[in-house]
């Protein structure tokens, strides 16, 4: 089968007419603020609200940064326990805080940190559960607040994938203490670069806004130790425009999700996630699990051989954050500790999932999953 002509990669950003962008960046030149919280952030802010369905939402200059000043808010310290299957900036933000990461292992079918583990490693030191909607895949969020609730603990979950999910029409930034979403280029709603934390209880607003400002109460007085962690003008801006594209994207996801589902679905060794009824999902990513001895080659030989089609696939989380050379002398971080994620994590592989590209690309990115077969 012939390569794509072009790179086909797993996102492409949505990128909005940019005569829109510019008319809205017409506003900004005319009011002259670029920054610190002007009339782009407070409208992005009161929309994104409503989107997503939340009381309490305060924007940041990426997810990272709003990670490591949520646990700063709920003044975490001690252990937290998290995911070993995520990205580097959920853990990193704990030891940004001070804060011992302690990896649970996970749950095959949702790759969501496994509730029924976390009891386990629970300590003196436990101050909270971080877990992360790995895919926009929504975590048990009913167990871990029960869990929370009995031992005294906190609950931050890291939303990046998780823009618009809602279970059973509640937003998914609704749970927990605060919430984290990215709006990295590669979200489905962006920013170029950015973030927001979302919580339910009012009085987080002005210590979110400490922790974003400097600790900033006015000119004479400082009253916290916050970073600079303020979404800008040009950002926010963008956003505006990139929210009227969001329900158009998602709905051409919805149509290529269909086609990988009807090309894939009875091949023998490719599976896909779990689907949980009653949820909205964030069409974030499209990820397939490849099992090596019923599919006939590897997962990594997949993704090698898609290369060689010119279509960049990506193995996320792989490598573990348990496994990486910072982590992997922390006590939680053993394989036989974390025997599922160390398995499902050489399976998993992120396919193209972008508005951009045809359902013909899908077909023929299928069939040439297909011929990576001996
Ligand atoms: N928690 C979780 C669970 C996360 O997944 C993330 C971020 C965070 C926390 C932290 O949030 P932020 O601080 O980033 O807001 C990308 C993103 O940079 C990152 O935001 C995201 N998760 C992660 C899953 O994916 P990379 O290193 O894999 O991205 P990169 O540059 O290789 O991009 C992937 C593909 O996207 C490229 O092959 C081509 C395409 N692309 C990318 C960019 C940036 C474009 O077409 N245009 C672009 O501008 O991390």
């Amino acid at each position: 089968m012939e390569p794509f002509s072009e790179p086909i990669y797993i996102t492409r950003p949505v990128l909005p007419d940019l005569d829109r962008v510019v008319d809205r960046l017409r506003d900004v030149w005319g009011s002259k603020c670029l920054t610190n919280m002007g009339d782009q952030h407070g409208f992005l802010e009161r929309k994104l609200r409503e989107v997503l369905k939340v009381p309490g939402l305060s924007l940041f200059n990426n997810g990272t940064t709003a990670l490591i000043a949520a646990c700063k808010v709920l003044e975490l310290k001690g252990e937290v326990i998290t995911t070993p299957f995520t990205f580097p900036a959920t853990a990193h933000a704990l030891v940004w805080n001070g804060i011992t990461p302690v990896f649970c292992d996970i749950d095959p079918e949702t790759l969501n940190i496994d509730a029924g583990k976390i009891e386990d490693l629970i300590t003196s030191e436990t101050t909270a559960i971080l877990p992360v909607h790995v895919f926009g895949t929504p975590c048990d969020v009913g167990k871990i607040q029960a869990i929370a609730d009995q031992h005294g603990l906190k609950v931050i979950y890291d939303a990046a994938h998780a823009f618009g999910v809602e279970i059973n029409g509640r937003g998914i930034g609704t749970f927990g203490d605060i919430s984290m979403f990215s709006f990295h280029a590669t979200k489905l709603f962006h920013t170029a670069e950015g973030g927001a934390l979302t919580y339910n209880d009012p009085g987080f607003r002005k210590k979110i806004y400490y922790a974003r400002n400097f600790g900033i109460k006015n000119e004479e007085e400082v009253v916290d130790i916050g970073v600079n962690g303020k979404m800008n003008e040009i950002q926010a801006a963008l956003g505006v425009v990139v929210l009227d594209y969001v329900e158009e994207e998602k709905e051409k996801r919805k149509k290529l999700e269909a086609i990988y589902r009807r090309c894939l679905g009875g091949v023998e060794g490719v599976s896909f996630l779990s689907e949980i009824s009653g949820v909205e999902k964030s069409y974030q990513y499209f990820v397939v699990k490849i099992d090596e001895d019923a599919f006939g080659v590897s997962r990594d030989e997949v993704y090698e051989k898609l290369k060689g089609y010119n279509v960049f696939t990506r193995k996320y989380f792989y490598p573990l954050c348990s496994n990486y050379s910072c982590y992997k002398d922390f006590s939680s971080t053993g394989v036989d500790v974390l025997p599922v994620a160390n398995k499902v994590v050489k399976q998993t592989l992120s396919m193209p999932f972008y508005g951009g590209l045809a359902i013909e690309d899908v077909e023929k990115i299928c069939n040439m999953v297909k011929l990576c077969r001996k």
